[in-house]
């Protein structure tokens, strides 16, 4: 019997069960219903900020995360609310503190560039291009020193692959064995540059040989290829095995920031792409596969719309941080 499960285990390694699928689906429409009703928000006049559409990026942290624990590490950047929720960032903390409100989840002093919330393992999310690598070295160094079993997912674009520090995170993390996955987003694009333009790799993955560490490129708007790379690189960093670079094309199907008219893209290529969205494209195969019934789809999506309703009244209408705030939180507390 246990020869039999093991076989069976070994013949669909990666692929996640019905219960998984389901839920990968669930942070998937959170994303999208979350990114669109942020830019009906912005454009209602309700709340100014600064966003950075993931839309048609929902797959790649719904399926990582789906191999993660809460306790494990998340490092962002500034187009990650789709990382965020994903790794189960509360949605009334999210959007307080995108609000700048005292409710969020930095107590309004982050913003919708700095969010960071420990509890759900989202560590950082930062708009230097190229540090969210580096920072998640220094978490997965501490995981390693304090044998915690905990695995730290770096997310960052194509573009940031062309920083320096995205090399030196990589050559650290390797010589040290570091429990880290670089999970690079190639969206196709950076700001308004083409990857073609700004980076000499034909492809990112290929990089990582150079630092002697397992580098795949792999579909990223496939449920299926995803999560069994995820599930692999994720697995090696547990076991002490050390770090993987993980590039998983997707693409952007906005501009770069809300109010990017986005002339500079090209027009048949950004209508495929929006014509193979990921998010209806995965509930149809739900459907078909019989794992999950219209009804029930409806019905998850209809609570993430009231839950959004809840999240945007709430964060309105919390205060703002008094003054007082300003010189709080700056220093961590010397522990005696
Ligand atoms: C160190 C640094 N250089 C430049 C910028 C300006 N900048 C902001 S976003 C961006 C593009 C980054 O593209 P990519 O890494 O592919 O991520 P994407 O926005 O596509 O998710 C640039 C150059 C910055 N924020 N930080």
């Amino acid at each position: 019997m246990v020869y039999l499960w093991k076989v069976w285990a070994m013949a669909n390694r990666g692929v996640p069960d019905a219960a998984t699928q389901l839920d990968i689906f669930r942070r998937m429409a959170l994303i999208k219903a979350n990114d669109e009703r942020s830019r009906k928000v912005i454009r209602s006049g309700r709340l100014v900020m600064p966003y950075y559409s993931p839309r048609g990026q929902e797959v790649i942290p719904s399926a990582v995360s789906a191999n993660l624990t809460d306790d494990d590490y998340i490092c962002t950047i500034y187009r990650g609310t789709h990382d965020m929720l994903a790794k189960g960032v509360p949605l009334k903390d999210l959007w307080a503190e995108l609000a700048g409100r005292v409710t969020g989840t930095c107590k309004g002093k982050g913003g919708p560039m700095h969010i960071t919330h420990p509890k759900s393992g989202v560590m950082v999310t930062t708009g230097i291009v190229g540090s969210s690598m580096l920072i998640a070295n220094g978490l997965a160094w501490g995981s390693q020193l304090r044998g915690d079993g905990r695995v730290t997912v770096a997310y960052f674009g194509d573009g940031a692959s062309n920083i320096g520090a995205f090399h030196e995170a990589l050559n650290l993390a390797s010589v040290w064995r570091l429990p880290v996955v670089f999970v690079c987003q190639n969206n196709e694009w950076g700001e308004h540059t083409a990857y073609e333009k700004a980076t000499s790799a034909k492809q990112i993955a290929d990089r990582a040989h150079g630092y002697s560490i397992p580098g795949v490129r792999v579909d990223g708007n496939d449920v299926f290829e995803m999560y069994a790379a995820a599930q692999d690189a994720i697995g090696r960093a547990r076991a002490g095995e050390g770090p993987t670079l993980i590039e998983a094309m997707t693409y952007r199907f906005h501009g770069h920031v809300f109010g990017d008219a986005d002339a500079y893209m090209n027009k048949d290529r950004k209508a495929a792409a929006i014509a193979a969205d990921p998010v209806p494209r995965f509930r149809s195969y739900l459907i078909s596969e019989g794992i999950a019934t219209e009804e029930r789809l409806a019905a998850m999506e209809a609570d993430i719309e009231a839950a959004l309703d809840e999240a945007v009244d709430y964060a309105l209408a919390s205060e703002f941080p008094g003054v007082e705030e300003l010189s709080r939180d700056v220093f961590a507390q010397e522990i005696a």
